[in-house]
């Protein structure tokens, strides 16, 4: 495969960018070989700087649920546009995506923009320190909630831990209030509030992680988490940035049927642009201001751009059909890459929920960090590098999720299992 124009250009990067790239895991650096500069996105397709075309199953890392460039969101943006890109003032538009994202997830009965799903999980947990009073949280290992401070918190041994800095330059006092248990341990949960019986504000947790690879909830965890944040007064935060209008129409609340005290959304929101959102229980979100003295602000929160590109998806997700026809193309593609595995001898545990999928290269359960990083990360290198040979465009490590469009039919699936057998049978 020609990647001459994108190795000039990743050389030229890396003396203007810290890795050649604006976000860690873009860098190849789990998978071996250099990242692919890409000139545009079609459909179920990108096409990088040296004409090469890929099956695209990263869709931006989740928000492009319609392909990318769906012609429906790229006209409103060009008429949006041309209305200006900013007001630094409320619009119609809000209301409008507001409104929507309600009709989908009725939990959230009131909300904020933001530009992030990091800037959203950060103002959610000061609201929920804000609206208790207390000041720890717990999260889960392998879970990720963006990069503010206090969520950057890597659990250490035993069941549940105090937080110590996982990145340079986050100070210990900043994590000390962060505990952390392990994904789908809810004894470990009810150990904490028994240890911490009135400080902690909040549990937040991704519904189905995805960022240690797919790993599902187990039954009764959701459920479990509700009811011991219900009886200690703590909230309950849904981090569905990445579950949201991915895993249901309503997301993973609505897949469970377990409610929230709030939930924060972003990359499908957004349709592709810059956008995050948090919400839920109106009680909760009055303390926001200027409604109340929780303070979070932001220039471009609720741009005109953003929520018109979200508006466009979140309307064409509602046509007849787009979710039973994402849900069967989902399913086809994950039992067809199992199959393929199988058929080569190479031992994977598939795991899909809804439109977001991982094939681990692993040969016992992965229902938590500890057994997702137990995965064979060579092997999963292996198998990126001869499935991008292939013309699939698989996420560059064997911790995140893969991801269904409405734009990849039929052909885009028979063509990815196609080169998933010649992959495998490279493995095998
Ligand atoms: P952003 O700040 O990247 O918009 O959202 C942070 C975030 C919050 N919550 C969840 C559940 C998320 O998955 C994310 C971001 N996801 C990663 C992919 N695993 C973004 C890709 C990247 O970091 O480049």
């Amino acid at each position: 495969m020609n990647i001459q124009r994108s190795t000039q250009l990743f050389a030229e990067a890396l003396t203007l960018l810290p890795g050649g790239v604006d976000s860690p895991v873009r860098a190849f650096r789990a998978v071996g070989g250099q990242p692919l500069f890409i000139d545009r996105g079609e459909g179920a397709y990108l096409f990088d700087v040296d004409g090469n075309r890929f099956v695209d199953y990263v869709l931006s890392w989740g928000p492009l649920i319609l392909g990318h460039a769906h012609p429906r969101v790229v006209a409103a943006l060009a008429e949006a546009a041309a209305r200006g890109t900013s007001y630094g003032a409320p619009s119609p538009l809000e209301l409008e995506l507001a409104k929507l994202i309600q009709q989908f997830m009725p939990s959230v009965e009131m909300m904020r923009f933001v530009n992030s799903g990091t800037e959203a999980t950060m103002s959610a947990l000061r609201l929920a320190r804000a609206f208790t009073g207390r000041n720890k949280i717990v999260k889960f290992e392998g879970c990720y909630h963006g990069h503010a401070d206090m969520l950057l918190v890597q659990a250490g041994s035993g069941v549940a831990t105090l937080g110590l800095p996982d990145s340079p330059g986050v100070p210990p006092a900043t994590v000390a209030d962060t505990l952390v248990a392990p994904y789908n341990d809810l004894a470990a949960v009810q150990k904490l509030f028994e240890q911490f019986p009135r400080d902690i504000a909040a549990v937040i947790v991704e519904p189905v992680a995805g960022n240690m690879g797919v790993v599902p909830p187990m039954e009764g965890f959701l459920s479990g988490l509700r009811d011991v944040t219900t009886v200690s007064g703590a909230l309950l935060v849904f981090d569905e940035v990445m579950t949201g209008f991915r895993v249901h129409p309503g997301g993973a609340q609505a897949l469970y049927d377990v409610k929230p005290d709030l939930t924060t959304l972003g990359k499908v929101i957004g349709g592709g642009l810059p956008v995050g959102s948090y919400g839920g229980r109106r009680d909760v979100m009055q303390l926001v201001a200027p409604a109340g003295p929780m303070y979070q602000a932001g220039t471009l929160a609720g741009n005109p751009l953003a929520m018109t590109a979200g508006i466009e998806t979140l309307k064409e997700l509602q046509r007849p059909g787009t979710w039973e026809a994402l849900e069967a193309h989902s399913t086809k593609l994950a039992t067809g890459l199992s199959a393929a595995a199988e058929e080569a001898k190479v031992c994977v545990v598939s795991h899909r929920v809804g439109t977001m999928f991982t094939t681990f290269f692993a040969d016992q359960p992965v229902t938590n960090w500890a057994t997702a990083k137990s995965a064979d990360t060579k092997k999963y290198g292996a198998f990126f590098r001869a499935m991008l040979e292939g013309g699939v465009y698989l996420a560059p490590s064997q911790f995140e999720a893969g991801f269904m469009s409405t734009a990849h039919g039929e052909t885009e699936i028979e063509f990815t299992l196609a080169a998933a057998r010649r992959a495998f049978a490279r493995l095998g």
